[in-house]
């Protein structure tokens, strides 16, 4: 495994490691998912869908053991720390297996203080829908409810929209997240980003989105999302 290069992840607002996990571990998890998509496996929490909807999970970790050890791998608590400049809590996971497209937006937006690691569990590229990110975003603002509340800036535009018009503000050209199965993509929870479209129809994008806070972080206001710490233990912050 790569290491992460700390002063690209502070002045881009992400940075990739390479090789965190292996292609057999990649290749267990996407079987995991592929079972449980075809309802050859099942779970309590996990809802069956259709053949064609594709939707991401949400939290998967709360009902599956497999998604809270992905959470939690030991091989991303050391760079975790790094970013975060504090212990490690997982709050949130989405599993995608196609390219989400999702419009632009800011994490901390929906979670205060968070930051990412996006495992790449296939080769990521445009044909299959890879991130796009705007590089050095992170140290510009962040859109917040109060920008979309009475006499913000924002009042009344759409939320995707309002961070179209704060990217173009940025004038930074966007970056395609292009990467190997197994690499882990870290970047910062004001990070400008998106779901880029994807090129090739009907391709598979099989990735893990991780969202973590610092274990100090006290303005968490998911109150009842569990942190979950690298050691395995749960709390709620009150
Ligand atoms: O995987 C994607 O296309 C978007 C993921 C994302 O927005 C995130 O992980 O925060
Ligand atoms: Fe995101």
């Amino acid at each position: 495994m790569d290491t992460l290069d700390i002063e690209q992840y502070e002045r881009e607002g992400w940075a990739v490691v390479e090789g965190v996990f292996s292609g057999e571990e990649c290749e267990e998890l996407v079987a995991h998912m592929l079972d449980l998509h075809a309802g050859k496996k099942s779970l309590e929490g996990f809802a069956p869908r259709e053949a064609d909807q594709l939707q991401r999970t949400h939290n998967q970790h709360w009902y599956d053991p497999v998604a809270r050890d992905w959470l939690i791998a030991p091989p991303l608590k050391e760079p975790l720390t790094q970013c975060l400049d504090d212990e490690p809590d997982g709050i949130q996971t989405m599993y995608f297996w196609v390219g989400s497209e999702q419009g632009r937006h800011q994490d901390q937006y929906y979670l205060p203080g968070c930051m990412s690691a996006w495992i790449a569990l296939m080769d990521v590229d445009e044909d299959n829908g890879a991130m796009l990110v705007q590089s050095g975003s992170h140290k510009g603002r962040l859109l917040t409810g109060s920008d979309f509340s009475e006499g913000g800036e924002f009042h009344e535009w759409d939320y995707n929209a309002a961070v179209d018009e704060l990217c173009t503000r940025n004038a930074i050209p966007e970056t395609p997240v292009c990467v190997q199965r197994g690499d882990v993509v870290f970047f910062d929870g004001v990070l400008v980003h998106r779901g880029g479209p994807i090129g090739t129809p009907g391709s598979y994008r099989h990735s893990l989105a991780n969202h973590y806070i610092g274990h100090s972080f006290d303005q968490w206001t998911h109150s009842s999302w569990p942190r979950v710490s690298f050691d395995g233990s749960q709390r709620l912050t009150s």
